[in-house]
């Protein structure tokens, strides 16, 4: 696989129940790089945005209720394969469905509030760390550790 970025987003229960460093720290640690983070409360528009394709389903003016209820934690995460992985790292949507070690099967009970967001595919990941991030709010950096992590 090749270097990508995929957008993970703590949601407000997220930032409410006091896991951001612990999901945060699920990312560092596998190895993957951070190259954006911030606190943010977003508006209804943007969520809306981030959500179109859902727009039609029952359950997205709730979803959207919920993901602009509060502040959300934004980050970039680069590296090989990131986006699958990070999705493996979350687990399944239905939090009683995901498996134990991952964050949703760890710290989550109920789909409505299954704490984290990560895109779904590269394309996905670049639409929406385009969507949240603004000009100049990532930082191009390399780790020290990748030598010690990629071959
Ligand atoms: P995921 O977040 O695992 O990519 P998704 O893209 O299908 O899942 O849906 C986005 C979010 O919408 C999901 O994290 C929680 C909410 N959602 C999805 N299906 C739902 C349902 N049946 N009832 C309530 N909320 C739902
Ligand atoms: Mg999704």
């Amino acid at each position: 696989s090749s270097v990508e970025q995929s957008y993970i987003m703590i949601k407000p229960d997220g930032v409410q129940r006091g896991l951001v460093g612990e999901i945060i720290s699920r990312f560092e640690k596998k190895g993957f790089v951070l190259k954006g983070l911030k606190l943010f409360q977003c508006p209804k528009d943007l969520a809306q945005e981030h959500y179109k394709d859902l727009k039609e389903k029952p359950f997205f003016p709730g979803l959207i209720e919920y993901i602009t209820s509060g502040p959300v934690v934004c980050m970039a995460w680069e590296g090989d394969g990131v986006v699958a992985s990070a999705r493996k790292l979350i687990g399944a949507t239905n939090p009683l469905q995901a498996e134990p070690g991952t964050i949703r099967g760890d710290l989550a009970v109920q789909t409505g509030r299954n704490v984290v967001h990560g895109s779904d595919s590269p394309d996905n990941g670049k639409r929406e760390i385009a969507l949240w991030f603004k000009e100049g709010e990532l930082c191009e950096w390399e780790s020290v550790l990748t030598p010690w992590l990629v071959e």
